[in-house]
């Protein structure tokens, strides 16, 4: 345990076309503004801050079938999964700061091109799985993990921006957590391949501690393997995350995110993550964007080490008294 690697790249994607509204873009601005890099860096880490991603943005850009900006958010992806390949490749820990949750698809595909044994844990209100043909908003944040499973290859149009990318996902190396706003095609999706899934009804039942237990006997039953965290802010209750595009009653508490990640860290074996979602320009007052970024930085801290029960230093002896 505790197997602690001693690098994390931090790398930020500034980018909103995967959803209809302005503001994610500024994500990852507010998030180092809340102190991420001074919080990793307390916790031993030699932090490298890659800085944004400059993404070029195609002119033209029709919608295809039903899905808005398919090049644009396709180059996005295929440029951020280069650069998260390079980093994992360069032995860092990886934390990506989006941005709308559509940027997973370059985020997780890098990660797999390094380690293609990975397997994939998604916090969120939302299953993020619709396919193009099922989705209701034609919007991409509502649908990268359709990109990245292999079960569904033959379920996916080829869509222009995407002609890079090959699913490498099985459905069962993913786990859901905190979902309580599924459509029903992504319902019959997640039943159909067999995915395990904890709603938050799940939750309720087993209560966290149980849900991570059964996590990891799912995603380690054979053998232990990198993690991705995909976590999307709008898992937590929107009196918590309220800076964010689709919030959803019912959410997740601090100490049960604070509690997911924690187990997280505790396997050892977390090898990139992403934090999505945040979006300053959303936030009815100031307090509501500081209050958002602010946990989103916690969350991170958390998954990468940053205990309660504290240590999260070590120091060798208590200086003796002069
Ligand atoms: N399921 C809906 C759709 O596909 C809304 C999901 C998007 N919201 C998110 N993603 N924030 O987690 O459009
Ligand atoms: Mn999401
Ligand atoms: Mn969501
Ligand atoms: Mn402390």
């Amino acid at each position: 345990q505790q197997s602690r690697a001693q690098s994390v790249a931090v790398l930020g994607a500034p980018f909103s076309r995967g959803q209809k509204r302005r503001g994610l873009e500024h994500g990852p601005k507010v998030i180092r503004e809340a102190g991420l890099i001074e919080r990793l860096s307390g916790l031993d880490y030699s932090v490298h801050d890659f800085g944004d991603l400059n993404f070029h943005h195609p002119e033209k850009d029709e919608p295809y079938m039903e899905v808005n900006s398919p090049r644009t958010v396709g180059a996005a992806n295929k440029a951020l999964s280069g650069a998260v390949s390079r980093a994992i490749g360069a032995g860092h820990t990886l934390v990506m700061l989006g941005g709308d949750h559509s940027l997973a698809i370059g985020s997780v595909s890098g990660h797999a091109q390094q380690c293609p044994d990975l397997c994939l844990i998604w916090v969120d209100a939302h299953a993020d799985i619709n396919t193009p043909m099922t989705s209701p908003s034609g919007n991409l944040h509502g649908q990268p993990v359709a990109f990245m499973l292999k079960e569904l290859q033959d379920k996916m149009p080829a869509l222009p921006g995407f002609s890079w990318l090959k699913p490498f996902l099985s459905a069962r190396d993913l786990v859901y957590i905190g979902l309580r706003d599924v459509d029903p095609g992504e319902y019959h999706l997640l039943k159909n391949l067999g995915v395990q899934y904890f709603t938050m009804r799940d939750i309720d039942r087993l209560g966290i501690q149980r849900v991570m237990e059964a996590t990891f006997d799912h995603l380690m039953a054979r053998k232990q393997r990198p993690i991705h965290l995909s976590f999307d802010i709008d898992a937590f209750d929107p009196s918590l995350a309220p800076a964010t595009g689709t919030p959803v009653n019912g959410g997740l508490t601090y100490r049960e995110g604070i509690y997911l990640t924690e187990e997280i860290h505790n396997t050892g074996l977390l090898s990139a993550m992403d934090l999505v979602e945040v979006n300053p320009v959303l936030g009815a007052n100031p307090e509501a964007v500081d209050a958002t970024a602010s946990l989103a930085v916690d969350v991170i801290a958390s998954s990468l080490g940053q205990t309660r029960e504290g240590a999260h230093v070590s120091i060798d002896e208590i200086p003796v008294a002069k």
